[in-house]
């Protein structure tokens, strides 16, 4: 008899070093009294991500949607952008604060990235860039995207905020089209504290960027440009160095929740789970989405994750609603219906997937999940009983 959880279940729980581990690094910062402005740590984590990434074309700021806004800023990119609807809003967010027109456009049906069959219809005179997501670390259709841009003169932008530690090919995701940015809060399996990163193909791109997270100095006594401020701080770069030295655990475990999760739910009817990634991929388990069929299913999306939370088991709608449908986009451009996106906005959960929930844990929620559905289905089947149907 399986019993609603004691403690709240969440979608997700940051990864946190050891207690002690942690405050022998606080030491240092003590001692150097240097709390941010381009520290030692932050020079130590950049060093350690370049390597990471074996390129020098990396940035850190203080959160993935400065790292976004600066990057579109310091790309000089304008006029329209086309980008999907089925991210997180700071995607859009990123454009708006730099007066670009986003052009929304729909998504594939498996893995839910933009739409490369769809794209090109949307090219205007005044698009300049594609801005893509890999959506729950899964990489976008990279060839096709990249010969769209390609053939049209156009930058290709991805956010990856996601995607920390994929590889395609053994090759970083980071190296795919013109700039990846990356975002390390919390709720990310790679993170520091708060943080963000971007990593570009043209170099000349690296001091404009310092530049403008750093209010535009050049130095004391000039300003190149208007630049804001979008430092990241020495408890922030503490924070990523140590978390990086777990990163390899951290997916290891994770893989094996995903596993289970695959494993759990795999005969529950109404559950879709994405089919498995191309063997090139090397994935991050960033996060578990499952589609919820409302016929199949005996119940929609909205009702399971309600259910979900009398267990004490708090899913995440990641990500509904669509960012078109948002009060402040309602008047952007669509283009198209946006079928697949709204069809998948409406039936997503995400479910809990983080290192440090237990393998039983996860076998209890598939448990709870299969004895909703069949309840559901039980139900249904005896009021089509007893009204004759
Ligand atoms: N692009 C994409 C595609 C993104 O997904 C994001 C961020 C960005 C850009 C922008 O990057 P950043 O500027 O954030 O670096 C969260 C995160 O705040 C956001 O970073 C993330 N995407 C988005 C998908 O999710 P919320 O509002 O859903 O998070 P919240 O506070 O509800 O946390 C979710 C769960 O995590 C909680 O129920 C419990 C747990 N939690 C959370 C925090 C913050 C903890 O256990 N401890 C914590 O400290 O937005």
């Amino acid at each position: 008899m399986i019993k609603p959880f004691p403690k709240p279940i969440y979608v997700t729980r940051p990864f946190l070093p050891p207690l002690d581990q942690f405050s022998a690094g606080l030491e240092e910062i003590w001692n150097n009294r240097w709390l941010t402005n381009d520290g030692p740590i932050l020079k130590r984590f950049t060093g350690q991500l370049c390597n990471a990434f074996e390129t020098d074309n990396l940035c850190l700021f203080n959160n993935g949607t400065l790292a976004l806004q600066i990057a579109l800023q310091g790309m000089e990119i304008s006029g329209e952008v086309i980008t999907t609807p089925f991210t997180f809003v700071a995607t859009t967010h990123a454009l708006f604060w730099n007066k670009i027109r986003p052009v929304f456009v729909d998504i594939e049906p498996d893995y839910y990235t933009l739409d490369p069959e769809k794209v090109e219809a949307a090219i205007t005179p005044w698009t300049t860039a594609i801005l893509a997501t890999h959506v729950y670390g899964h990489p976008c259709k990279l060839n096709k995207l990249a010969d769209i841009a390609r053939r049209h003169n156009l930058k290709l932008i991805y956010d990856a905020a996601h995607t920390f530690g994929v590889t395609v090919d053994n090759k970083s995701i980071a190296h795919f089209g013109d700039l990846s940015m990356f975002s390390f809060h919390a709720t990310k399996l790679f993170h520091s504290l708060e943080g963000g990163m971007v990593i570009f193909k043209d170099a000349g791109l690296k001091s404009r960027f310092d530049y403008l997270k750093n209010f535009g100095f050049k130095n004391e006594v000039e300003v190149v440009m208007p630049g804001t401020n979008a430092k990241m701080n020495e408890m922030q770069a503490l924070m990523g160095i140590q978390v990086l030295g777990y990163l390899d655990e951290i997916i290891e475990k994770r893989s094996r929740i995903a596993a289970l999760y695959r494993d759990g739910l795999k005969d529950v009817p109404g559950v879709r789970l994405v089919p498995p990634l191309a063997h090139e991929i090397k994935y991050n388990y960033a996060y578990m989405p499952a589609e919820i069929d409302e016929q199949e299913f005996g119940m929609d999306r909205e009702a399971l994750y309600k259910k979900l939370i009398e267990w004490n088991v708090f899913t995440r709608r990641y990500f509904y609603p669509l960012v078109c449908d948002y009060a402040c986009y309602r008047s952007v451009t669509v283009n198209g219906p946006l079928t697949v996106a709204r069809r998948v906005a409406d039936r997503i959960l995400t479910l809990p997937i983080y290192d440090s929930l237990d393998l039983s844990d996860v076998e209890a929620i598939c448990e709870i999940i299969r004895s909703i559905q069949t309840a559901k289905a039980g139900a249904l089947s005896a009021n089509m009983a007893s009204t004759g149907q």
